[in-house]
């Protein structure tokens, strides 16, 4: 179990509590353009929390949303707003003020800290807004030009933080899914060490000489873990890219010899193409693959390039970070792993029962993070007895191991048949000619549904009624025969979220 002590604020143990420790001399974050210790780290969030509290009136438990791209000043905001026993809702840059509004809303947000570049939006939300009565400007550059550090600047290196509970809520979490309104998942600050402590120590080993490297936003759990909370747990180095397009990140880990990424699959096949290429990546120790399912040939040709393998793992914003996962050590292709120590898993059928070994059925997960909505009824649907009720499914082999079969949403039921649309998309991404695709359902008169897939074709490759047979038939070569594609849409690109992940839902909705 985990132990930690009854007054806790997870702000200060990743900052006072290292340079504590011995890491104030230690690189802890890099970006845009400068590279800041743990010691300054302590000081600029200390300064910030002074702001926070004194300037700006935060008390303890006040919602404060931070809007930004990924760089070290939204880690500083992050941390302090923490320190100052704040509520912290991180949020994505593309946000409209729409979106801002709900967010705003749902979480009774009272204080806003936003980057200057991106003021507009939240300017235009908080005019509608009934709780948001502060927003301040910092500078996402990090040249200190903005209302928040100049006010800073003026402020002592040291400060008291807020003795908040190991129980305290310290984050809320956004998640949109694909309907319905936003819900906010709350993590104690405990969580926040819980996932470091578990699967960060355990899987990754992370150690004081890592540099850690990224491409999700800090606004969702994966990246606010993978890139801020991992490294800085164990006294290593977070680089934080503003742009995290595959280029950019080769780009990083080629100049600051990072060890550690955390991204989607998308990324790593552009990175396995740029190592053809010649880019050096071999400075990667851990490759850690989430958000999107993980196709086999991503994961053979990774082990064949680099000799080691990619970390593929399942987690959700409602349980805070990974649960599932491969291991150095213990992995396989077309495989999620084994749970997290500390975390139980179960397949259910639809009525809740266990299903048997090897048959898919929704996944349920126990441990030592868990969700709890803010003030909303899902609540009911997704705890049950205990167990966490993840929108996925999977299947567990008789050895323990997890393999995915779909978001339940992507589940395909054609001429009652179950198909689960991801695994026809292994099935097609196993053909030279896909660099991509997407499977959905598409209404059919005589089988209730078909199954469509979009494919976006590799270079060398032209749309052409040959190539939908070809592909048709490489399917019904590789799975059972009933699951091909019977329509087959070429695109030039799917749509995507900003973390990289399908939006199937778009293309259903193009329909
Ligand atoms: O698998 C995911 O989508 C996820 C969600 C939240 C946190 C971490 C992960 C990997």
């Amino acid at each position: 179990g985990f132990d930690y002590p009854e007054r806790l604020n997870v702000g200060v143990e990743l900052t006072d509590a290292m340079v504590a420790k011995g890491f104030g001399d230690h690189i802890a974050l890099i970006g845009n353009g400068r590279r800041r210790t743990y010691k300054e780290l302590a000081d600029w969030t200390n300064r910030l929390a002074h702001v926070l509290s004194e300037d700006l009136g935060v008390k303890p438990g006040n919602r404060v949303l931070i809007r930004s791209a990924n760089n070290p000043a939204m880690v500083a905001c992050w941390l302090a707003a923490t320190k100052a026993g704040a509520v912290v809702v991180n949020t994505m840059p593309m946000l409209r003020a729409g979106e801002l509004g709900q967010i705003v809303d749902k979480a009774e947000i009272t204080h806003a800290l936003c980057d200057t570049r991106l003021m507009d939006e939240l300017v235009t939300c908080a005019k509608t807004s009934e709780h948001l009565k502060s927003v301040v400007g910092f500078d996402g550059t990090s040249n200190h030009d903005a209302e928040l550090d100049r006010l800073a600047l003026e402020k002592p290196v040291s400060y008291e933080a807020v003795q908040t509970g190991r129980d305290d809520v310290a984050l809320l979490g956004f998640t949109s899914g694909t309907t319905g309104s936003p819900k906010a998942t709350m993590h104690f600050h405990r969580d926040l060490l819980i996932i470091a402590d578990g699967y960060a120590r355990e899987v990754l080993d992370v150690q004081p000489d890592d540099v850690f490297v990224g491409s999700p936003p800090l606004a969702f759990t994966f990246g606010l873990g993978g890139l801020a909370i991992f490294p800085l747990r164990f006294g290593a180095a977070a680089t934080l890219l503003e742009n995290a397009s595959p280029p950019n990140l080769i780009e990083i880990i080629e100049k600051y010899r990072a060890t550690v990424c955390f991204t989607a699959p998308t990324a790593y096949r552009v990175m396995l193409q740029a190592m053809e290429e010649g880019a050096d990546l071999s400075s990667l120790r851990a490759a850690v693959s989430a958000g999107e399912t993980l196709p086999s040939p991503v994961y053979e040709a990774w082990i064949a390039q680099t000799g080691k393998p990619m970390l593929d793992g399942i987690g959700a914003t409602e349980m805070l970070h990974i649960f599932i996962t491969n291991r150095f050590s213990d992995h396989r292709p077309a495989c999620t792993g084994k749970p997290v120590n500390g975390y139980q898993v179960r397949i259910l059928n639809s009525d809740g029962t266990e299903a048997p070994r090897g048959e898919i059925g929704r996944l349920a997960v126990k441990g030592p993070t868990g969700c709890r909505y803010l003030a909303d009824d899902r609540q009911a649907a997704y705890v049950q007895d205990g167990w966490n009720v993840t929108g996925d499914s999977f299947r567990m082999d008789e050895a323990g191991y997890l393999h995915f079969a779909a978001r339940n949403d992507d589940m395909i039921v054609s001429a009652g048949y179950n198909i689960a649309g991801p695994e026809v998309e292994a099935a097609l991404l196993s053909h030279e000619a896909v660099a991509e695709c997407a499977v959905i359902a598409a209404p059919n008169e005589a089988r209730g549904s078909i199954v469509e897939a979009h494919v976006v074709l590799s270079a060398g490759h032209i749309p052409s009624e040959a190539l939908v047979k070809l592909l048709q038939d490489h399917v019904k070569g590789s799975i059972a025969p009933f699951k091909y594609p019977r329509s087959v849409v070429f695109a030039k690109e799917l749509p995507k979220t900003e973390t990289g992940k399908i939006q199937r839902f778009r293309l259903k909705a193009a329909q």
